[in-house]
């Protein structure tokens, strides 16, 4: 037996011993991070917050040094993040639970892998929107509206998006279910088209239909974004495992035609709370179903369920997320909560939703679904300027 110290950052050499044993890049890095050594001041703590953090906290292993009414905490990153999990917290600690999720600074840069290779995060990525339901391009018939959807393919992407989310199915109130084989015509010959004219552009199929996902994947497209977090298809998971799909998990309750309604829009305690277990638990789904966790992606569902204050407090509570240790995606563009806070109708939104765009990167979003990318790419160039080095 030969037991050697390894110097210098623990998350440094730990992922160089891993790589030494054979680990494959990313999983070393990420493991080697829950090593990361970190160290918080807590002040103005209640006593009942106090005490319960000294028994929660030496529970988890983590150092934890009290005065009155403050606290110095300290230990591995993979400890602190399992205190930083409010929906497990007992009652004294949510708060400070949501508080160190905020604080716990960005995992390194990851890559997404996707069914058409990995997509680096280590800069803000932006998504544009090519919709093909009926009303979305001028004139009827299929063909020209396969021409028209390129072009704009082809648009957003010149304007700075570097994947694109092509979508066959409103989830507009009130919007019915439409049948599998409709939803196919619809999107199929567009991500079939945009792929060969676009090679280097992943696709991702907007749909919670696991044939609908299959037809895509087969067809060029890399990413399944799934705004039923695989809960509508009990396919789903499997197609997306067995097609490596990098798959988005948006945050939503109900079925498609309530989903983006208030009728599920109850979060008794907090929507931060409910919105981060549900994606936990879609995320143990779909890992379950045999997805990898490299290929997941988390989305609050912005406006999906939520009344605009609702939708507001996940923009201003983003940062919790991060415990789930996935990229967050965020969707706000032209939402009904940037028109309550600006008074603008649809069309108008552009500028308020690069700044929830620019806002949401720094609470630790990676990856934002626009209608038009210009202003948000702007927005985010100079966020990521000032982002902390
Ligand atoms: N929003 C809409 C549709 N799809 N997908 C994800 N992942 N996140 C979203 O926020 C989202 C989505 C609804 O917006 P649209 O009808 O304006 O495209």
């Amino acid at each position: 037996m030969i037991v050697a110290p390894l110097g210098g950052r623990p998350e440094d050499t730990v992922r160089v011993a891993l790589l030494s044993h054979g680990w494959e890049g990313d999983l070393a890095r990420s493991t080697a991070d829950s090593v990361e050594m970190l160290a918080f001041h807590l002040t103005r703590l209640e006593s009942v917050t106090l005490e319960a953090l000294v028994t929660s906290g030496s529970r988890l292993g983590l150092d934890v040094i009290t005065g009155d009414d403050w606290a110095l905490l300290a230990g591995p990153r993979a400890r602190l993040s399992a205190l930083a999990r409010p929906w497990t917290s007992p009652a004294p600690l949510v708060e400070l639970a949501t508080l160190l999720g905020h604080a716990l600074p960005a995992e390194d840069p990851i890559l997404w892998q996707t069914a058409r290779g990995p997509v680096a995060l280590d800069r803000p990525a932006i998504v544009g929107i090519v919709n093909v339901t009926p009303d979305s391009f001028s004139d009827g018939g299929r063909l020209a509206g396969v021409d028209d959807a390129v072009r704009q393919a082809e648009r957003l992407v010149a304007e700075g998006a570097t994947i694109l989310d092509v979508g066959g199915e409103s989830t507009r109130p009130g919007a019915v279910s439409v049948p599998a084989a409709e939803e196919r015509a619809r999107v199929i010959p567009v991500i079939d088209a945009v792929a060969r004219r676009l090679p280097g552009v992943p696709i991702s199929v907007d749909t919670v239909k696991a044939e609908v996902a299959r037809a895509a994947l087969d067809v060029g497209a890399a990413i399944v974004n799934d705004v039923s977090g695989l809960r509508l298809d009990p396919e789903m998971g499997a197609v997306c495992a067995a097609g490596n799909a990098g798959v988005i998990l948006m945050h939503s309750r109900g079925d498609v035609a309530d989903m983006a309604s208030l009728a599920h829009a109850e979060y008794p305690t907090g929507v931060l709370v409910e919105v981060v277990a549900e994606l936990a638990g879609q995320l143990g789904r779909a890992r379950a179903a045999g997805i990898q966790s490299e290929r997941l992606v988390i989305d609050p569902g912005l406006g999906f369920g939520k009344t605009p204050e609702q939708s507001v407090e996940l923009l201003r509570s983003l940062g919790a997320l991060r415990v789930l240790g996935r990229p967050i995606l965020v969707g706000p563009s032209r939402k009904r909560f940037l028109g309550t806070l600006t008074g603008r109708d649809i069309h108008e939104r552009d500028t308020a939703t690069a700044a929830a765009c620019a806002l949401a990167w720094e609470a630790g979003a990676r990856l934002f679904r626009v209608h038009e990318p210009a202003p948000t790419r702007d927005a985010l160039a100079i966020a990521f300027a000032v982002r902390p080095r």
